[in-house]
């Protein structure tokens, strides 16, 4: 038996949705799907070496809370080495995060990081992190700093608030529970976003934690936990304005636990075993992208014709990005040793 747990209804004013802002959603939902299934072809033709972990399953974090509650641009995202979606929420165009991938010098991050190492300064991406929680404690400092901006250096401007991903199986480690700590002693202005997809490679989550609702954790920290469904992008956005409005307000920080599923195995390297035929089929079920469709469907918001126009126009996207990345050079040797240490132009 697939034993799933039961989710709270949003009730917020924020689940009203607009046209414009469906839209948005279900492009940015799409750009990640399409993008991922992109990078999968890419590996199996070797194009991109080493570990490839894909987003498939749970697009609807990444758009919901960065591309639906924040503002691109100003406020900052840390992720894992699942970063290629987030990396493209926060708008990092697919061109540059191919090129990474790819090992080129037009990458994001100048061909020297590869699939787990999606930075940007200009977007506020301060990077996947291929050790398991690393990007917690990372993101804390992105968020203090907004704070003693404001509140020290009387910055009035300075009321950016950090999204910070990492997995369920990060939400054991210790970096975990130190941030958490600090982060709502302070009050700092930061979503800690855990994206429960029930796995930790073949680690099943339940297996692995003392209580698998991860965020009646953040009750020991005297700080706002809240459960939503990861596979409902409207709903994530919902909890995500709710939090960045508490954020940005010096009410502290929330940690947010959605339920989600990676569509595929844990990396491009895994024959994906271990996981349940019926588990697989609850979770395929609950697609985001077709969910949202549906809702902009029966709630008169988008045509179908129009969502195939989006599908087009992302498809297309991609095979630039595709085409971008091909064309580019490796970075050249002699700058070998560049980028290590940070330069003043
Ligand atoms: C500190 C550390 N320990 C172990 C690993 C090996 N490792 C890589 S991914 C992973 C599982 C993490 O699972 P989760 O946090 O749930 O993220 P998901 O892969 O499900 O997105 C582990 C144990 C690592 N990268 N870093
Ligand atoms: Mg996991």
């Amino acid at each position: 038996m697939v034993q799933e747990r039961t989710l709270p209804k949003i009730n917020s004013e924020y689940t009203q949705i607009t046209k414009e802002e469906g839209l948005r959603l279900y492009e940015d939902m799409v750009l990640g799907r399409t993008f991922e299934d992109k990078c999968a072809e890419m590996y199996y033709r070797g194009k991109m070496f080493g570990f490839v972990h894909l987003y498939n399953g749970q697009e609807a974090v990444s758009s919901g809370i960065i591309a639906g509650a924040m503002r691109r641009g100003e406020d900052y995202v840390s992720s894992t080495y699942r970063d290629h979606v987030h990396a493209l929420s926060a708008g990092v165009p697919a061109s540059e995060v191919m090129a990474e991938l790819f090992g080129k010098a037009t990458g994001c991050s100048k061909g020297r990081g590869g699939s787990m190492h999606m930075f940007s300064a200009e977007h506020r991406l301060l990077g996947g992190y291929a050790f398991v929680a690393e990007g917690i404690p990372v993101a804390a400092g992105a968020a203090f700093q907004s704070k003693y901006r404001r509140e020290v250096l009387g910055d009035r401007n300075a009321d950016q608030v950090t999204a910070c991903f990492f997995g369920d199986g990060a939400a054991n480690n210790g970096q975990f529970f130190e941030t958490l700590n600090m982060a709502a002693l302070w009050k700092l202005p930061i979503l800690f976003v855990v994206e429960n997809n029930k796995w930790a490679i073949g680690m099943a989550h339940d297996r692995a934690t003392s209580d698998p609702h991860i965020y009646k954790k953040a009750a020991a920290f005297n700080m706002a936990g809240v459960e939503v469904d990861g596979m409902d992008v409207i709903a994530v956005q919902a909890v995500a304005k709710e939090a960045v409005a508490r954020a940005r307000a010096g009410e502290g920080p929330t940690l947010i636990e959605a339920l989600t599923y990676r569509f595929r195995g844990h990396s491009l390297a895994d024959p994906d075993e271990l996981r349940s035929k019926e588990e697989k089929e609850f979770w395929f079920a609950r697609d985001p992208i077709k969910k949202l469709a549906a809702y902009l469907n029966e709630q008169n918001l988008a045509s179908a014709e129009e969502l195939k126009a989006i599908d087009r126009k992302i498809q297309e996207t991609v095979e630039d990005a595709v085409k971008f990345a091909e064309a580019s050079l490796e970075p050249n040797p002699s700058e070998l040793y560049r980028f290590i240490f940070a330069e003043d132009d």
